[in-house]
C-alpha cells in the first residue's frame, strides 16, 4: 500500500449519509499469526473497507508478527491501521494507528501518558498517528478497557452527556470520534447517543463493542454512524458468509436516510 495519507484517508469517511464504513477488529492476543492472517484474508475479500488490530489486554511477544501476518492477508487491499491498548502495542508494519485518547475517563494514563511514551517510537517508525477521541459508553457488563484503563464508562441514558464529550474532543482537535461499548459488551451504544453525537460533531463518527447480528450494525449505520466496528462476534467462527452479512448491513444502511431519533 503505498504511502498513507491521515487527511486524504480521514476524508474519505465523511460518510454523509452515504458510503458507511465496515471495519473488522481483530485481537492479537486471541489469534495466532496464522489465524489473523486468515481472519484479514476472509474480510477484505467479503467487504471489510479497513482491519484495525489491537487488544485491551495484550501479553504475548510476537505483536510485529501479528501485524506482518494481518497485513500478508489483507494484500494491500484495505488500510491496516493499530488500535493499542497501550504504547507497547506498536508496529512499523502496519499503515497507521488510531492514536486513542481515553476523553470519557479521568485517567491521566490514558489521556496522555500513553501517548508521550508512544511519541518518539512513532517517530523512529515513521508511523501516521490519527487523532482519535475515544470513549466508553456503559455496555451493560464491565468490559477489559474499563478495568485495565481504570476508568467508568459514560452513562447510557446521559446523550447529551455523551455528545458533549465528543464535541470536546473534535475542539481539542480529534479527527475522528469513536463510541465504545466495550468489546463483548452485553449492550451495544444507544442508537438515540449515536444520533445525536453524530448530529453535534463535524469528524466521522466509529460506533462499536457488542455488534452481534446485522440487524444491529445497520441499525447503527442507519442511526448515524460512519463507521462501525466488530471484533468478537466473527471471530467466533470466521464464517464467509457472516461477514458478508455484516458488511451488507453497513453499507445498505448508507443508501437510506438517516434515521431522526433525536
Ligand atoms: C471493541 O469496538 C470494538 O473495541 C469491537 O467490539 O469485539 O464486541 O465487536 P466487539
Amino acid at each position: 500500500m503505498k504511502a498513507f495519507q491521515v487527511d486524504q484517508f480521514v476524508e474519505g469517511l465523511h460518510t454523509n449519509d452515504s458510503g458507511k464504513k465496515f471495519w473488522v477488529l481483530l485481537d492479537p492476543d486471541r489469534e495466532e499469526p496464522e489465524q489473523l492472517k486468515y481472519a484479514a484474508e476472509v474480510s477484505v475479500d467479503e467487504g471489510a473497507d479497513t482491519l484495525l488490530v489491537g487488544s485491551s489486554y495484550y501479553e504475548r511477544n510476537d505483536f510485529d508478527e501479528s501485524v506482518k501476518a494481518v497485513q500478508e492477508g489483507a494484500g494491500g487491499k484495505v488500510p491496516v491501521l493499530l488500535f493499542p491498548g497501550n504504547h507497547q502495542q506498536l508496529s512499523e508494519f502496519a499503515d497507521a494507528l488510531l492514536f486513542l485518547s481515553l476523553l470519557s475517563g479521568r485517567n491521566p494514563q490514558y489521556l496522555i501518558g500513553e501517548h508521550i511514551l508512544a511519541a518518539p517510537k512513532l517517530r523512529r517508525m515513521d508511523l501516521p498517528a490519527i487523532p482519535t477521541g475515544y470513549y466508553l459508553v456503559d455496555g451493560g457488563r464491565v468490559t477489559s478497557v474499563q478495568s485495565v484503563t481504570g476508568t467508568t464508562p459514560l452513562p447510557r441514558k446521559k446523550i447529551e452527556l455523551i455528545a458533549s464529550h465528543a464535541l470536546a474532543g473534535q475542539y481539542l482537535g480529534m479527527k475522528l470520534v469513536y463510541l465504545e461499548a466495550g468489546s463483548g459488551a452485553k449492550l451495544t451504544v444507544p442508537l438515540d447517543a449515536i444520533a445525536l453525537t453524530q448530529k453535534t460533531i463535524d469528524v466521522p463518527l466509529i460506533v462499536g463493542g457488542g455488534i452481534r447480528t446485522p440487524e444491529a450494525a445497520h441499525a447503527a449505520a442507519k442511526a448515524g454512524a460512519d463507521i462501525v466496528v466488530i471484533g468478537n462476534h466473527l471471530e467466533k467462527s470466521r464464517d464467509p458468509g457472516r461477514v458478508r452479512e455484516m458488511a451488507v448491513a453497513v453499507h445498505s444502511a448508507a443508501r437510506e436516510p438517516v434515521a431522526k431519533l433525536v
